[in-house]
């Protein structure tokens, strides 16, 4: 019985180990380039809790330069840059306003209120993008009584409204209301080249409005680890205790910056290629029954849907699709996302959709024999 159990098991990977695996969970999956690989085994290393790995200093200094800011400095995570961040320009005890549906209040553990003592005010936005009345609403009046508002944070692109782009202009005009009522406008850009390829604007256009922000190097731009944090010398020097305090001070970190360099050199322009299939990928799902997809949230490489119109539950969805090779993941409720990068090619699209669609027929098939069946 336990052979014969086995034995079902082997055969079972055995077949799974030859099915296509189509990864749309997020663009944190992308794995390094060759010439990241290279990059890492030729770099030149130190002690960056000294501050002395030249990689790394060659990366802070090239992303802040790319950014339009004095300083930056290399973390671990998106998390982590998010929480230095919001660290280092709060105090415990303040409110920072947030959108609605920003990942750092949903997916960062709580950490702003667990670790940082934050207060978080949730506004909500339009399509993520937060409007500056509804902040200026939203902020404290110098009160005994009140938390003290002291920072503002958005996010570009917007994961949770589908990777939506917040425009320079969008941003600017909240940093003139930010600016006018002394607070910090931080902006979490964990995907800020996609926002910038995809409206074929300098990057600096959407950074120069806002005092610090952060940027990814392990998403679409396929570097294995990192994030970088961006501000004025002075941000970045208490940044940099604050990373040493949550235990991010690294020692050779330049083999995380090696590849850093390299995604920031040479990975941003083909993001434009995850946008053009994301787009093909999202027309293609519209046109299914039952699935639902604002194409007005299709901006950059994120395809965020709706699965209410089908007789199955998203779960239920999930687990068919991956029986058949295709990851994606969920938003929570009926929403759903996938989201493409640099392993997904024009013809993990079209399989993709043909797995959807089939699997959409075939759910809609079932439920119609069973509405049949009592007659
Ligand atoms: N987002 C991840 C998951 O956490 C959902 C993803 O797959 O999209 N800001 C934004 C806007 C993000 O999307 C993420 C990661 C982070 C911050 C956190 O970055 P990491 O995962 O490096 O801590």
């Amino acid at each position: 019985m336990y052979s014969a159990k086995n034995n079902i098991l082997a055969f079972y990977l055995l077949v799974r180990s030859f099915l296509k695996i189509v990864d749309l969970r997020s663009d944190t999956v992308t794995l390094p380039t060759d010439e990241m690989l290279e990059a890492i085994r030729d770099a030149r290393l130190g002690d960056d809790v000294y501050g002395e790995d030249p990689t790394v200093n060659e990366l802070e200094e090239l992303a802040a330069r790319r950014m339009g800011k004095e300083a930056a400095l290399l973390v671990t995570s998106g998390t982590q840059a998010n929480l230095v961040s919001v660290m280092a320009q709060t105090k415990r005890g303040d409110e920072a306003i947030l959108e609605a549906d920003a990942h750092i209040y949903h997916h960062e553990v709580g950490g702003i209120s667990a670790l940082a003592g934050i207060v978080p005010r949730l506004v909500q936005g339009h399509l993520g993008a937060l409007n500056a009345e509804d902040v200026e609403q939203a902020i404290r009046p110098k009160d005994i009584h009140q938390p003290e508002t002291t920072l503002v944070c958005i996010e570009d692109t917007h994961n949770w409204a589908g990777g939506t782009i917040i425009t320079p202009e969008q941003i600017e005009s909240l940093s003139e209301l930010t600016a006018s009522k002394g607070l910090k406008l931080y902006m979490d850009g964990a995907r800020i080249f996609n926002a910038s390829v995809a409206m074929r604007r300098n990057v600096k256009d959407f950074t120069r409005h806002v005092d610090s922000l952060m940027f990814c190097l392990s998403k679409g731009l396929s570097a294995p680890v990192g994030s970088v944090v961006v501000g004025s010398p002075d941000f970045i020097q208490k940044a940099r205790r604050i990373r040493k305090m949550l235990g991010g001070g690294m020692r050779q970190a330049g083999i995380v910056a090696a590849p850093g360099i390299v995604a920031l050199e040479k990975m941003v322009d083909r993001l434009e290629e995850d946008h053009r299939n994301a787009k093909i990928l999202a027309e293609g799902l519209v046109k299914l029954d039952g699935i639902a997809i604002d194409l007005g949230t299709v901006q950059t490489n994120i395809v965020k849907f709706d699965v209410s119109g089908l007789p199955i539950s998203p779960d239920e969805l999930l687990s068919k699709l991956w029986e058949r090779g295709v990851k994606a993941s969920g938003y929570g409720g009926s929403l759903m996302r996938m989201v493409t990068h640099r392993h997904i090619g024009k013809e993990d699209i079209d399989y993709t959709l043909s797995v959807v669609e089939d699997v959409v027929k075939e759910t809609q098939k079932a439920k119609t024999m069973k509405w049949k069946g009592p007659r």
